[in-house]
């Protein structure tokens, strides 16, 4: 096990995330009543490097919940078997935080759809419930010089509370009034937030109403100052502060994060918008690599995350994979494959998708029949409302695609509304001549970069929409604007008749990237840099 052992304590890193890395299910037929199962995904994979250097705890929610009974049960199952400590949050709390204020608020404004974006109080104080439960677990399990890492926009409040709760307090067990109400008010005193005493009936759970109740004013604001080291990182654009300052809680949202040691963006451009936001919002000075804010430097710099492109090496090695793409070559011989594997979500550009290639197929009548797009769209967030918008949107640009351009052997579009299995993946990518991206924004998009790493053979060319923060790494592709239908239109047609040493020299660049820049190159220079990081110790300040 990779938890923390009770030997000599090396350095020990809490991974904080909303979901926890293991899928948990309730099943009668198993003894305990839950099975469990690790998720694969970028974050797990990159920490797969950093667990052989030190110890590591993951501290998230589990992504359902349980009667109060089985939690023990479930927790120490995670805790043994997986290092992971479960945030348990009441259903209402977990949705408003989650849907609500991360989905519907956070999410869209970063991606540059303020229209999509419904500002809700009642999300809000579900977020900070939300961000002071998983406060209070790494404060249970936390000790003096462990690094905090918290990932991405569901916890941008986390930073300021773990100041507040761990450093910020002589007697760990109760905290000040003070600072209680400054996490439940506005977090800088000034926000609209001092009304909401009045607000609807906040959803405050019985861990805050004690906490609330043991605020004692014990603080004396200095002996465990520096105690840890917290590091965040945004898997999200940072929009330019033009967008990102139509938030209401604007400033909430900066000083949480400003409460760090080390902030990481994909790119320097979201690094550039936080700062100046930070700069024109709050007024504090920055430099190109970070900022000054309350007698400390908080540090800010670019970590593009990758894949693992061994594991789609390795996918594709396998017999059942090959069989795979065997047949599917045999049923799409004599026609070119675009794939195109998204969630199905309004900023992954999926009607811009079909837009492009709907004008591809009207410029280039020859191509008809001759091309297909095959596009997996993995059901997302079907909760949130924009979601289901985007989906009839899609329905109907498929329909009309296909009955436009469709015979009764072929249809243009194969479409897809559900996940397939990483097998089937591999073959997919290995298979397509191309691989179509078209976000309207993507903090990176990893799929660009899984495509990649599936085309040694094949040599297929990468399309990628400029605004994913991919297309500042991954030259060798056609970069494209996406809203532009013609310039998509062209993307295809240059793509489908690249003459092959160009596509193998394009290949070679995109393939060397992609095999140095991984996921696990990116979680240990990340916790490299914040290991690293001098801290220059906070003037007394306001304690
Ligand atoms: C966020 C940011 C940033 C998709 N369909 C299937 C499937 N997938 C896998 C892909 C890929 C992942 O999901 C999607 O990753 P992306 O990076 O493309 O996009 P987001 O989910 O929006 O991720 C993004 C990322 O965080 C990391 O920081 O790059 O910009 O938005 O790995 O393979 N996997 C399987 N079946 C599917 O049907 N097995």
């Amino acid at each position: 096990s990779t938890a923390r052992g009770s030997g000599a304590r090396d350095q020990h890193l809490i991974v904080v995330s909303n979901r926890l890395p293991v899928t948990i299910k309730a099943d009668s037929s198993v003894p305990g009543g839950y099975t469990f199962s690790l998720s694969s995904g970028g974050l797990v994979s990159a920490l797969s490097g950093a667990k052989k250097s030190m110890s590591f705890t993951w501290i998230g929610w589990p992504g359902l919940s349980v009667p109060t009974a089985d939690e023990a049960y479930i927790a120490e199952k995670l805790k043994h078997d997986y290092s992971c400590e479960p945030v348990w949050l009441d259903d209402d709390v977990a949705d408003a935080h989650y849907n609500g204020f991360s989905n519907s608020i956070l999410w869209p404004l970063f991606h540059y759809h303020p229209g999509e974006m419904e500002f809700d109080e009642h999300h809000w104080l579900a977020y900070r419930e939300a961000n002071l439960s998983f406060a209070e677990k790494v404060r249970e399990v936390v000790r003096q010089g462990d690094m905090v890492w918290v990932q991405d926009y569901h916890l941008m409040l986390l930073p300021l509370m773990l100041r507040t709760l761990i450093e910020g307090s002589s007697n760990q067990g109760a905290h000040s009034q003070r600072e209680l109400d400054h996490v439940r008010h506005g977090l800088d005193g000034t926000s609209f937030l001092q009304g909401s005493e009045d607000l609807a009936p906040a959803p405050a759970s019985a861990k805050i109403q004690q906490a609330r109740g043991n605020g004692k004013g014990t603080a004396d604001g200095s002996s465990r100052r520096g105690a840890i080291k917290i590091g965040f990182f945004l898997h999200t654009p940072f929009p330019s502060s033009e967008i990102y300052r139509i938030l209401p809680v604007r400033r909430e949202i900066l000083l949480g994060i400003l409460h760090c040691d080390l902030i990481g963006f994909h790119t320097y451009d979201y690094a550039r918008h936080f700062l100046s936001a930070c700069t024109r919002i709050l007024g504090i000075p920055t430099m190109p690599n970070g900022a000054e804010f309350e007698g400390r430097y908080v540090h800010v710099g670019t970590f593009p995350i990758g894949i693992e492109p061994a594991t789609f090496q390795d996918g594709l090695n396998r017999e059942a994979v090959q069989q795979r793409i065997k047949s599917l070559q045999r049923r799409f011989e004599g026609v070119k494959i675009i794939v195109g594997v998204d969630r199905l979500d309004y900023i992954k550009g999926v009607p811009q998708k079909l837009y492009g290639l709907e004008q591809f197929l009207s410029d280039h009548p020859e191509w008809v029949g001759k091309v297909v797009l095959v596009q997996v769209a993995v059901p997302s967030r079907q909760d949130v409302e924009e979601y289901q918008n985007l989906r009839a949107i899609v329905n109907e640009a498929v329909g009309r695609i296909n009955g436009r351009f469709g015979t009764v052997e072929s249809m243009p579009i194969h479409f897809l509304h559900r996940s397939v299995s990483f097998d089937e993946l591999c073959a997919l990518y290995a298979i397509s001549d191309a691989c179509l991206v078209t976000s309207t924004r993507d903090g990176m998009n990893l799929v660009s970069y899984e495509y990649i790493a599936c085309q040694e053979s094949r040599n297929g060319v990468m399309i990628l929409s400029e605004f994913a923060g991919a297309a500042q790494s991954l030259n060798g592709s056609l970069i494209v604007n996406p809203w532009d239908k013609f310039a998509v239109a062209d993307a295809i047609q240059e793509a489908l008749t690249m003459p092959s040493e160009t596509r193998k020299a394009n290949f070679e660049k995109l393939s060397r990237y992609v095999g140095k820049h991984t996921a696990s190159w990116w979680g240990s220079s990340f916790v490299k840099e914040l290991r690293d990081l001098k801290v220059t110790a906070r003037a007394g300040g306001d304690g």
